[in-house]
């Protein structure tokens, strides 16, 4: 199913066929590939490399590390269908999203490249005489980024774009799930890397490795900042472990993302966007629309059209004309399953959710996606899980639904519905949703790379992509210089 992509993408065959690790296609949960993991001493091995390589990088004119980038791009604009295509297969999620998450990539690659002309400080005017004061900012090192198999390739490209015109070196060790992806993306660098000629050796690392590949990532003091994307519960592994060595992370983990849907609401753009962030990647993004709250007065009519909407949703193998493909395995479903049973015993009437097509793919997992209207935000609704769950609360005042919104232990997307100004002014205020991300009459999922993305809470706080993400990247240093013939002391200091 593969072979003839990752020899387009450039991956030699001995790197998918002769390890003992076994990757699955989710489409069917055939074998497609086996790798082989790496362990402690080898991960440690490529930061060596990393850190050398960040010796002579960190030197390069950040414009020319820019041109590294560019030639990332160009490669990947003429491989995105393959990739696109690959990401499909071992994801699971359907082939234009596969592509769109392709497009991704690229369009991190052309914000780097402007960046790498605009990694600027400040100047700040200094209390003494005949003195100057200004910010700069510097590579940071060896930056280790750790993604999770829903975004396989788009979330190492928003780390490993901006992390190399800022002059750092990559080390990346991609989720057990699609290491294949990771893979063609190694490839496809190293035919960027060709192109550019002379970037030091072992500037982007992969390492597909399990468990102890992440910990000795997260464990050694030469890299000052890891990038980790997953669960929750990863997250409180990897921060404060990080933090005792004084590095620093940048955290992107669960979300439990609501809508707000007013009475003003226009309905037809409200149940479309729904069903595009509810449904979209059969429930798998961090962003996945996972809770609405809905105006009572409308709830009875909103209910029913998304029933209708989801009813007409065609479920299958995500290469062909699908909207929903499969979940990533049977403990994904094994999880729906467990929420679902949950949801019912906290009094939630459920709707959809059944396995689908399990006599064509008795291995894969299919589902319908669920609608789960419930008496009231119970515990099941305040957990991520992670598939196509979208819980239904009513609320009668504007106050009560932003609490609704807010009450979840996690804060990366949200958004409102609405036409009310005071309504969608006030959710994006001081006072109103407390998330990384909230959007007016649009869904919570299919941020564009422009801003920047994550969440608070046990969301984890980081930052990436967009906007000034650059500077987690880098380390600040401010700098004063005295271009007089005196030496005044700050806070007028007498010291002779
Ligand atoms: C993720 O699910 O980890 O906003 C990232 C979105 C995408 C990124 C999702 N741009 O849905």
């Amino acid at each position: 199913m593969v072979a003839g992509l990752l020899e387009r993408l450039g991956v030699a065959a001995a790197a998918y066929t002769q390890g003992d690790y076994p990757v699955h296609t989710p489409i069917d949960g055939s074998q497609i590939a086996s790798v082989k993991l790496l362990g402690k001493a080898e991960t440690i091995a490529r930061i060596d490399q990393a850190q050398r390589a960040f010796e002579a990088w960190r030197s390069v004119p950040a414009p020319r590390r820019g041109e590294l980038v560019r030639l990332f791009g160009e490669v990947l604009r003429e491989h995105k269908a393959d990739l696109g295509e690959l990401v499909s297969i071992e994801a699971g999620k359907i082939t234009q999203e596969g592509l769109g998450e392709v497009q991704e990539m690229i369009d991190i690659c052309d914000f780097a490249v402007g960046l790498s002309r605009q990694l600027y400080g400040l100047t700040i005017a200094s209390e003494r005489p005949g003195h100057h004061m200004r910010e700069t900012w510097h590579p940071l090192g060896v930056v280790g980024v750790i993604s999770a198999f829903n975004f396989p390739v788009a979330v190492w490209a928003w780390n490993t774009a901006l992390a190399l015109v800022a002059g750092n070196s990559v080390v990346w060790k991609p989720s057990e799930k699609t290491p294949l992806t990771a893979l063609a993306c190694q490839a496809l660098f190293e035919k960027a890397l060709k192109a550019f000629g002379d970037a030091p050796a072992g500037l982007a690392q992969l390492v597909i490795g399990g468990r102890e590949a992440g910990e000795a990532m997260v464990d050694d003091p030469r890299v000052p900042l890891v990038s980790a994307t997953g669960s929750t519960r990863m997250g409180r592994e990897v921060g404060p472990r990080v933090a005792a060595r004084f590095g620093r992370s940048i955290l992107e983990l669960g979300g439990n993302n609501a809508m707000i849907l007013a009475p003003s609401a226009d309905l037809d753009l409200a149940v479309r966007g729904i069903l595009f962030s509810a449904v979209g990647t059969a429930g798998q993004r961090c962003t996945t629309l996972r809770r609405l709250i809905v105006h009572r007065s409308i709830k009875d009519e909103v209910v029913a059209r998304v029933k209708a909407a989801y009813g007409k949703v065609r479920i299958g193998d995500p290469r062909k004309d699908n909207l929903v493909g499969p979940l990533i395995d049977k403990q994904s479903f094994d999880a729906m399953q467990g929420a679902l049973a949950k949801a019912r015993d906290e009094g939630g009437q459920v709707f959809g959710g059944e396995r689908q097509l399990a006599d064509q793919y008795p291995n894969a997992y299919y589902v319908s996606p669920a609608i789960a209207e419930m008496p009231a935000q119970s515990e099941v609704v305040r957990h991520e899980t992670f598939a196509p769950i979208l819980y239904v609360l009513a609320y009668d005042d504007f106050e009560e639904a932003l609490r609704l919104n807010n009450e979840v232990p996690q804060g990366l997307s949200s958004c409102i519905f609405t036409t009310d100004i005071r309504e969608a002014e006030r959710f994006q205020s001081a006072s109103g949703s407390d998330c990384g991300i909230a959007n007016v009459n649009i869904g919570t999922s299919g941020a564009e790379i422009g801003g920047a993305f994550g969440g608070e809470k046990e969301t984890g706080g980081g930052r990436e992509s967009g906007s000034d993400a650059w500077k987690g990247y880098m380390r600040r240093q401010t700098n004063t210089v005295n271009y007089s013939r005196e030496l005044p002391l700050a806070q007028g200091i007498v010291f002779d």
